[in-house]
Formats: C-alpha cells, sequence, structure tokens
C-alpha cells in the first residue's frame, strides 16, 4: 500500500516531465480517473480505524485538488508552446512569387509605333494635354464653323482652351520654333466628348510629321508602307484612298488589308477586306502660312492614328472599353 504522501510525489514528478498532451491525458486517468490511484486511494480510508479516517480523507481531497489544478496549468503550458512554434516562420519554406507588373497593353503598342518611327529618324516629342483654341483649331486650319470646334465633340475648359481633340497642336507648336527639316512624331492622350460602344472620351494617337524641300506624296507612301510592314507584316498590303482633312491637302485615308481573314471578308473588315488604320495628306499651304515656313520652298507629309485602334487589330480585341476597365484578367493576358 502506497501512502497519499508516496503517490502525491510520484504524481507532481511525473507531470513535471509531460511534455505532449497524449501523456498528460494518460497521467490524469493514473491519479484522477475512475480506477486511478487517487480514487484508489479514497476507497482504502475505510478499512482505517474511524478515528483517522477524517484526516485522511481530508489530505486526500487536497492532493487531488492540487493535482487537478497542476494538470490544467501544464496543459496550458503545452499548449502555449505549440502555439508559440505555429507562429515562428519555417526558413526552408519556398519563397511566395511576387506578382511582375507589367505595362498596359496601349503602353506597349504606343511603344512599338515610337520605335518604329524612331528608327526612320523621327524625333518623339509630346504637348500639352490641355490647349488653347489657337493650336486645337487655328493653326491647322480648322475653320471657326468646323463640327469638331461644337461643345457636343470638344470638351472645353473656357472659351478659347480646351482639352486637345487630336495630337496635331504639338506639330504646330515645334514648327515654330525651328526651321525645316522637321521629323517628329507625336504620341499621347486625346479627348472628345464621346462615349459609347466604339468610343470613349479619352483615347491615344500617335501623330507624325516630316517638311524639307521637296517632300512628296511618294514619300508619304514609302514611310506609311515601311510603318504598316514593320507593325503587322510584311504581306499587309495597302490602300491610298481620298479624304479630307482641313490640315492636308490633298488627303488620304490609309487601308491595309484585314488582318482577319486576309481579305475574304469577315465581321471586323464589315465584309470589305480592308481595315482603315491611318489619316494621312500632304501638310496645307496654310497651316505652314501660320506658323512661318515659306510655302513654295517647303512641302511636307503629316499622318495620325488611333492607338487602341492599332492594339485592337493586333491583339484581336473587339471592345475598346476593356483597355480602361483595369481588368487584370484581360489585361495579364499582355
Ligand atoms: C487621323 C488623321 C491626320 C494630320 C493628322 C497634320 C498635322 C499638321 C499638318 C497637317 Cl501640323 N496634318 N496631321 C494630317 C492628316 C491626318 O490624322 O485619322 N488621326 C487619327
Amino acid at each position: 500500500m502506497k501512502t497519499i504522501e508516496q503517490i502525491h510525489a510520484e504524481a507532481l514528478a511525473a507531470l513535471e516531465t509531460a511534455s505532449d498532451i497524449e501523456t498528460l491525458k494518460e497521467l490524469k486517468t493514473a491519479y484522477l480517473g475512475r480506477k486511478g490511484a487517487i480514487t484508489g486511494y479514497l476507497k482504502t480510508i475505510a478499512q482505517l480505524p474511524p478515528k483517522e479516517r477524517p484526516l485522511a480523507g481530508k489530505k486526500a481531497n487536497a492532493v487531488k485538488k492540487e493535482l487537478d489544478a497542476v494538470i490544467k496549468s501544464v496543459l496550458q503550458k503545452i499548449q502555449d508552446t505549440l502555439a508559440a512554434q505555429t507562429d515562428t516562420p519555417d526558413v526552408s519554406l519556398p519563397g511566395r512569387p511576387v506578382a511582375r507588373g507589367a505595362l498596359h497593353p496601349i503602353t506597349q503598342v504606343n511603344r512599338e509605333i515610337c520605335a518604329i518611327f524612331s528608327k526612320l529618324g523621327f524625333d518623339v516629342v509630346e504637348g500639352p494635354e490641355v490647349e488653347t483654341d489657337y493650336y486645337n483649331f487655328e493653326a491647322l486650319n480648322i475653320p471657326r464653323n468646323h463640327p469638331a470646334r461644337d461643345m457636343q465633340d470638344t470638351f472645353y475648359v473656357s472659351s478659347d482652351i480646351v482639352l486637345r481633340t487630336h495630337t496635331s497642336p504639338t506639330q504646330p507648336r515645334v514648327m515654330e520654333k525651328q526651321e525645316p527639316p522637321v521629323r517628329i512624331i507625336a504620341p499621347g492622350k486625346v479627348f472628345r466628348c464621346d462615349s459609347d460602344l466604339t468610343h470613349t472620351p479619352m483615347f491615344h494617337q500617335v501623330e507624325g510629321l516630316l517638311v524639307d524641300k521637296k517632300v512628296s506624296f511618294g514619300d508619304l507612301k514609302g514611310v506609311l508602307t515601311t510603318f504598316v510592314h514593320q507593325m503587322f507584316d510584311e504581306d499587309t498590303s495597302l490602300r491610298f484612298r481620298p479624304s479630307f482633312f482641313p490640315f492636308t491637302e490633298p488627303s488620304a485615308e490609309v487601308d491595309i488589308r484585314c488582318v482577319m481573314c486576309r481579305g475574304t471578308g469577315c465581321r471586323v473588315c464589315s465584309h470589305t477586306g480592308w481595315l482603315e488604320v491611318l489619316g494621312s495628306g500632304m501638310v496645307h499651304p496654310a497651316v505652314f502660312e501660320n506658323v512661318g515656313y515659306d510655302p513654295d520652298k517647303y512641302t511636307g507629309f503629316a499622318f495620325g492614328m488611333g492607338v487602341e485602334r492599332i492594339a485592337m487589330l493586333k491583339f484581336g480585341i473587339n471592345d475598346i472599353r476593356k483597355f480602361f476597365e483595369n481588368d487584370l484578367r484581360f489585361l495579364s493576358q499582355f
């Protein structure tokens, strides 16, 4: 028979070394369980002389209460240790990959256009997005009553300040400051009071200008043909179609063979086999006079294109609004 003092000492020693919940549970059963040491001891009290029974019962119950408290505190300690272990970083794990950013598809195409013209000797020039009526319209020979000047088409900041409706005003700003030869392209944002399936109030243009002695329409065709062949591919044929712009004379729209159906006709080209990609022409003499160039001495050509349109054809995108929704499921494809 073990004394209550022996059981007490043994239990404390065992609990001190318990370091996992499983062991602790076994110890609890071994001492406090229904068939445990303390319970067993309590049953033997009945065999003691009646005078000794109250004290022995009191002692045994005190030991039972103490062991119960010690078990609870050891359990807490084990749980704290486990929690601390899971908070400690495992330095052997592979690193989490950092999501890499990318250029917006419009930025990519804009840079590609600029790179092609840079190789052909054009300088890249930027102008202000908030323009005066003079540079946006007047200098470019756009008459007072022209529909483009209407409030319905142009964002007016005040009666003579506008958000530029094209990147063209950059060109007279450059020409005013230097004599020919001029070989520049002007990329940037432009703004029009328009918003539907095929128009966004802000979009991007790249416009080009070349002025020198004896520049011909043949030079225009050569430069734009080279551009289209580099932007799309060498087998893409071009068509120059007579058109009108107030700042060029003669003027031509440039179509390319449909990049989707290659000319057999499809929805993208409205079954014509051709896609309009550029506007162009020989600089109007009135524009030269406005910037102080002698139109009898110099000739030049100019052209303009919408970056979104080129990007849509290059990537096969059918809705211009996708460029401006900032949906990563769309953007991360480029
Ligand atoms: C288009 C058409 C064009 C020009 C822009 C220009 C600029 C000067 C003088 C003459 Cl300073 N012309 N620019 C000429 C023809 C067409 O753009 O469809 N743009 C998206």
